[in-house]
């Protein structure tokens, strides 16, 4: 008799993962499950998004001056909901939200973590039908344990994160998450409702074929960006042809694209707004380690993202991430 593989769910994974760390108190793996189950219900509305009259603009304008969209207003309670009410999360900080949220009772005052989160990137792209994503970033406090979190928790460098991950929800809704140990993806399978192990030990390839930039900025970049554009488009036979150009406008959707296939995903800074439009905290951070742990890069132009330290919660940042050879290339534009 044939015995159909074992296909493991989120939670048996991060289960497993525990068992191989017997001092490990399982908070991780708890936070893991929780952010799995919001994903889960922001996965239930927005495949809804064009039945029923949750489309458009709530009406209200979040700290960055952007039109903050209903489902992103409920992806941001979701999630929000699950951290609180879970025991490894002593506090929030969301792209939607002024000011950190502090979860001041008596577990959460114990929970060794923090989250910083954009609850639905690419929401401009929700009335199309195009794929969205959230993206989180899980940091280990450094205030007093038993106390509430501070502001500090959450000021701290990309390199301080012990777990980020992203979900795209597209033609298929996918959690993968970063641990220092490795990447891992999860497909969630709708006729169980788990998400299960589909893309285990993700690594970047190392070079790839797609860039992915908005080409309607070019003019805006500055020299170095220019060059590698052009460079991209120049590429001849002996290297195999120019690169593709793909962009969704949908970060999580570009990035998980050249994670797995290879490629780079730049989102420059332009003579109007120097530092781009990306924040650091919610969306470069968290892909930053994603992609460094499965063997890319990711730089600001000039230094590594990880390696910036924050002084506010909704800083921007120019962001180049990718494949490691493009990124390098990249690098040596910019040199020169
Ligand atoms: P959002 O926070 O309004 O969703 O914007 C973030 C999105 C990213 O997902 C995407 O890479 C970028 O904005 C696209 O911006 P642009 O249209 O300027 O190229």
């Amino acid at each position: 008799m044939i015995i159909n593989r074992k296909i493991l769910t989120l939670d048996e994974f991060t289960i497993q993962q525990l068992r191989q760390f017997p001092s490990a108190t399982g908070e991780l793996s708890s936070l893991l499950r929780d952010i799995g189950l919001a994903a889960k219900r922001i996965n239930v509305e927005v495949n809804k998004a064009g039945l029923v009259d949750i489309l458009g603009d709530a009406g209200s304008v979040n700290v960055q001056g952007e039109d903050v969209k209903k489902l992103d207003i409920y992806a941001n309670n979701q999630l929000m909901g699950v951290l609180k009410h879970g025991i490894s999360c002593a506090g929030i900080g969301s792209e939607e939200l002024d000011d950190v949220v502090v979860f001041d009772d008596e577990v959460s005052n114990n929970s060794k973590y923090v989250v910083l989160f954009d609850p639905l990137d690419g929401s401009g792209n929700i009335d199309v039908n195009i794929s969205i994503g959230t993206i989180f970033g899980v940091y280990r406090r450094i205030s007093e344990l038993g106390k509430p979190c501070t502001k500090e928790d959450f000021l701290q460098p990309g390199n301080r994160q012990v777990a980020a991950g992203y979900v795209v929800y597209g033609s298929s809704t996918m959690l993968v998450y970063a641990t220092r140990r490795g990447v891992n993806g999860f497909t969630l399978d709708p006729a169980i409702g788990e998400f299960c192990l589909s893309h285990p030990d993700i690594k970047c390839p190392p070079s790839g074929r797609i860039y992915s930039v908005n080409h309607g900025n070019f003019f805006q970049y500055d020299e170095g960006v220019k060059s590698y554009i052009t460079a991209c488009q120049k590429k001849d036979k002996t290297n195999g042809g120019p690169y593709t150009q793909r962009y969704i406008g949908s970060m999580v959707a570009d990035v998980h694209r050249n994670l797995i296939k290879g490629g780079i995903f730049m989102y420059p800074g332009t003579i109007d707004k120097p530092k781009g439009k990306l924040r650091l905290m919610y969306e470069c951070n968290p892909f930053a380690f994603i992609t460094e742990v499965a063997g890319g890069k990711a730089t600001n132009g000039k230094e590594r993202v990880l390696d910036i330290q924050p002084t506010e919660l909704h800083q921007r940042s120019a962001y180049f991430v990718g494949s490691k050879d493009m990124m390098e290339e990249l690098e040596s534009h910019y040199k020169k």
